[in-house]
C-alpha cells in the first residue's frame, strides 16, 4: 500500500445524495438507491486471531445509534465478492464489517467463529479512545450476512449466539445437513434456482424449513439466479452475478435490517406479504413467516 494511504486512516468513500436524513421510505424500492448517509471507511483495526484483515464502513455524518453488521465471504472468497453490502447499507446507517477470512478455505464454523469475533470487534471500536465510531454503535443492535459458507456461519452463528443478535441475511447458504431448530433470530434468506453449488433442494431450501415455526423469516429465491447473485462483480467471470438483481437485493436488505435492527416498523410494509409485485416478479419461490 502506497505511504500516503497507509497514513490516510480514515477515507471518505462517496457523497451519496439518495434519500433525506430523516424521512422515511416512500418505496422499498427507494432502497435500492444510496441512503441519506455519507459512507467512510478505514481498516486499521486491532488484530483478531479469528479472522485476517477486515474493512469497517460507516455512516460518516449520521451523530450516533449504529446498529452493526458482519459480513463473511464464501470458499475461496475475499472481501472484494462481497464488499458492495458494506458500502450500501453503511450509507442507510450502519456500522459495516466486511472480512476475510484466516484461510480461504475454512469452514462454516470457522466463518462463524470470524463473524462473532468481528461483532465484537465493532462493539470494541465503539469503545476504543480514537476510533471514528466511538461512542456510536449501539451494542444490543447486530446483525451477521454472508455469502455460501459464509451464509452457512451466519446461520451456524445465529443457531448458537441468538442471545447477541438480531438478524441475520445468509446470501446462497452452503451448509450441509443442518438443522436449524433452535435457531430464533429473524432470517432473510436469500437464494438462486440454478445455484449449482449450492443447490437450492440441498442447502437453502431445506435449511429455511428447518427454522423453528415462531422464527421471523423471509425465503426469496430468485428465478434462474447462479450462487453470485448476491456477490459484487468482480473481474473474476466465474464468481459473477448471471442476472441483475441488486436493487432488489440492495433494498430488502435495509428493509430488514431496519426493522430488526432498528425496530423501525415502518419497514413491515414491504416485507412478508407486502413484498411489492415488481420483486415478487422475480422469484422462482418465495416464503415466509412473521
Ligand atoms: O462457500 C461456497 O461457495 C461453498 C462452495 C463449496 O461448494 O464448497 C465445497 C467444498
Amino acid at each position: 500500500m502506497p505511504p500516503l494511504l497507509q497514513r490516510c486512516l480514515l477515507l471518505i468513500l462517496t457523497l451519496s445524495a439518495g434519500l433525506p436524513l430523516a424521512a422515511q421510505p416512500d418505496s422499498l424500492a427507494a432502497l435500492a438507491r444510496p441512503g441519506p448517509f455519507q459512507v467512510a471507511y478505514y481498516n486499521q483495526l486491532p488484530e483478531s486471531g479469528e479472522y485476517k484483515d477486515a474493512t469497517l464502513y460507516f455512516p460518516a455524518n449520521r451523530g450516533t445509534d449504529f446498529g452493526g453488521v458482519a459480513i463473511a465471504p464464501g470458499f475461496t472468497e475475499s472481501q472484494e465478492n462481497i464488499d458492495w453490502w458494506g458500502r450500501h447499507l453503511s450509507s442507510h446507517g450502519f456500522a459495516v464489517m466486511v472480512l476475510d477470512t484466516n484461510s480461504l478455505r475454512e469452514d462454516p464454523q470457522l466463518r462463524a467463529d470470524a463473524l462473532m469475533a468481528a461483532l465484537a470487534t465493532i462493539r470494541g471500536e465503539g469503545e476504543r479512545s480514537g476510533s471514528p465510531i466511538r461512542g456510536k454503535i449501539l451494542n444490543e443492535r447486530m446483525a451477521v450476512m454472508g455469502h455460501s459458507m459464509g451464509g452457512g456461519g451466519s446461520l451456524l452463528a445465529a443457531g448458537a449466539h441468538g442471545d447477541q443478535l438480531q438478524a441475520i441475511i445468509p446470501f446462497n447458504p452452503w451448509l450441509p445437513d443442518a438443522n436449524l431448530g433452535t435457531l430464533q433470530v429473524p432470517t432473510l434468506m436469500i437464494a438462486g434456482e440454478a445455484d449449482r453449488i449450492a443447490a437450492v433442494a440441498d442447502h437453502a431450501w431445506p435449511l429455511f424449513q428447518s427454522l423453528p415455526d415462531a422464527t421471523p423469516r423471509m425465503y426469496i429465491e430468485f428465478s434462474g439466479g447462479n450462487h453470485f447473485i448476491a456477490n459484487s462483480v468482480t473481474d473474476d467471470e466465474g464468481l459473477r452475478p448471471n442476472i441483475d438483481v441488486r436493487d432488489s437485493l440492495a433494498a430488502l436488505g435495509v428493509a430488514w435490517l431496519k426493522l430488526f435492527l432498528d425496530e423501525d416498523e415502518a419497514y413491515r410494509a414491504f416485507l412478508f406479504e407486502n413484498l411489492p409485485t415488481e420483486q415478487r416478479e422475480q422469484l422462482s419461490r418465495f416464503e415466509f413467516a412473521q
